[in-house]
């Protein structure tokens, strides 16, 4: 398992899974138009090792987990092991927790700077997308804070952007944990909340920071967990929070109850900009701690980005758990990288009517990050596009097996088909199409039969027939 990010770049190196550019690139643009094109040509992960204006010891590393290669080789499984498989490590895994250890120092101390010192332009922040509101520091991140009342630590992976040399503007949903935490325990107080932003852990580190996690719930022990080892934390010089100890970046700060700054817009993880510079939570730096060398993992957000498989998979595993947990029928879920976190495949025991509403009505009760749901029976794999898309066009009845569920407070701001006003009083709804049969149809004479290979021919004759594939001259 990755103690920190150099011995995963090293790892990609080896799988065929890295890219290493000597030639100089910007950080205005270039930087990220070449990471926005690797993300959606499927290529590697990319060391950028000279950026203009800037030091050979500060490098870049883009896009760590945004291919299911990457995933795999963050897990420690086959680079090659299909989604499906990916999903199912992931799921065996989550639900083992082990407690992270504290040290009393680590090479994220190599550099401390404070007070005067500091200085965020330090680091090469990527111009990622044209009409961005400013350069992106906090891409790939883990933001550390704690609730003052039961002393909860959560880490969450927030974008910020610098505002200035000693402060950054960021945008954790008021729905995020940090969001939640920081309005509802030192907003009302007037306090400052401590918080320290980590760029460059190992990658399970955040791989766990963007989980779907319950609140409460502390993301280091996930880690932990999912590692199969305790990470080593240490603390930090300006407040008692503690952070990764192999971090390559470490901005330690407090965010400011009583200011805003102005953050955004942004090319968004559905791949879009959508809205306009709004105020953001604004994060006072009191100190930087780093590597010597530092790299600054940078997500090119957007279509195909590192969301799309992370925060895919554990929203995913985590809709299964919450309508298990509601004794619906489910059987697998798959949240496809081209819908962006929009959209999920959920195949059932059984269908029909009844259930597409408690499936709906369960998923949208309290957040509804996606809109559009497809319902399938476990003759569909969920993982096989072809087949989902030939059930939704064949067994979802145009008029009677469309569900929709409209909700205001809760919606998805950043959904790209809401409205400007839609949006301001987070309005929303989810579609579910029903592609499984009629639970009153009679399965002998009114549930047509699928004629296909495996569900319409004798086991005899298929069997012969598999037997003999290779022999009639087919290849595969
Ligand atoms: C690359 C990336 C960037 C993200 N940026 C944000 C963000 O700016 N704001 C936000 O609320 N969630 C963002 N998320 C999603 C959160 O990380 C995710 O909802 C996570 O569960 C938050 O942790 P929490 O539940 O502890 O708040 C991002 C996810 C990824 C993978
Ligand atoms: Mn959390």
């Amino acid at each position: 398992m990755f103690n920190d990010t150099r011995d995963f770049i090293e790892a990609l190196r080896s799988t065929g899974d890295l890219i290493e550019i000597e030639e100089e690139v910007h950080w205005d643009l270039e930087l990220g138009a070449i990471s926005r094109l690797a993300c959606e040509k499927d290529s590697p992960a990319i060391l950028f090792r000279k950026i203009a204006d800037y030091p050979e010891e500060r490098t870049a590393f883009s896009n760590p987990m945004a291919t299911w290669r990457r995933v795999a080789v963050a897990f420690g499984v086959a680079p090659e092991s299909p989604v499906k498989e990916i999903y199912a490590e992931y799921e065996r895994r989550e639900g083992k927790l082990i407690a992270p250890t504290t040290v009393k120092t680590g090479p994220c101390k190599e550099t401390v700077r404070g007070g005067s010192d500091v200085d965020l332009f330090d680091f090469p922040a990527p111009m990622l997308h044209d009409g961005d509101g400013g350069r992106y520091l906090g891409t790939w991140d883990l933001a550390v804070s704690r609730d003052p009342e039961t002393d909860w630590v959560n880490w969450g992976m927030y974008r910020f952007m610098v505002y200035d040399s000693l402060h950054l503007t960021g945008f954790p949903r008021p729905t995020s944990h940090l969001g939640k935490v920081f309005l509802d325990h030192y907003v009302p107080e007037k306090r400052a909340m401590p918080m320290a932003l980590v760029i460059g852990a190992d990658p399970i580190s955040h791989f766990a920071a963007s989980a779907t996690y319950h609140i409460g719930g502390e993301e280091a022990a996930l880690a932990g967990g999912l590692r199969g080892a305790a990470l080593e934390l240490v603390g930090c010089e300006t407040s008692d929070l503690l952070v990764p100890a192999h971090s390559e970046i470490v901005i330690e700060g407090e965010v400011l109850p009583d200011c805003v700054g102005l953050e955004g817009p942004y090319g968004e993880y559905p791949g879009y900009r959508t809205g306009e510079m709004g105020n953001g939570i604004l994060f006072r730096v009191n100190a930087v701690t780093h590597r010597r060398g530092p790299i600054l993992t940078v997500d090119a957000t957007g279509y195909r980005d590192d969301s799309s498989t992370i925060t895919a998979l554990t929203g995913a595993i985590a809709i299964k758990r919450r309508l298990q947990r509601h004794g619906l029928p489910v059987l697998d879920v798959n949240v496809p990288r081209e819908g962006a976190v929009h959209m999920a495949i959920i195949a059932v025991k059984y269908g029909g009517r009844q259930i597409a509403r408690e499936i709906l009505d369960t998923l949208t009760s309290r957040r509804a990050l996606l809109s559009k749901l497809f319902l399938v029976e476990p003759d569909v794999d969920v993982f096989d596009m072809g087949k989902v898309l030939h059930a939704f066009s064949t067994k979802c009845h145009p008029a009677h097996g469309i569900h929709v569920v409209h909700y205001e407070g809760r919606a998805n701001t950043l959904t790209p088909c809401y409205s400007q006003g839609e949006r301001a009083i987070q309005k929303g709804a989810t579609v579910l199409y029903d592609c499984t049969w009629p639970g009153e149809w009679s399965r002998e004479w009114e549930v047509p039969v699928k004629a296909t290979f495996e569900t319409i021919f004798p086991e005899t004759v298929r069997e012969k027939i598999l037997s003999g594939w290779k022999r009639y001259g087919f290849k595969e």
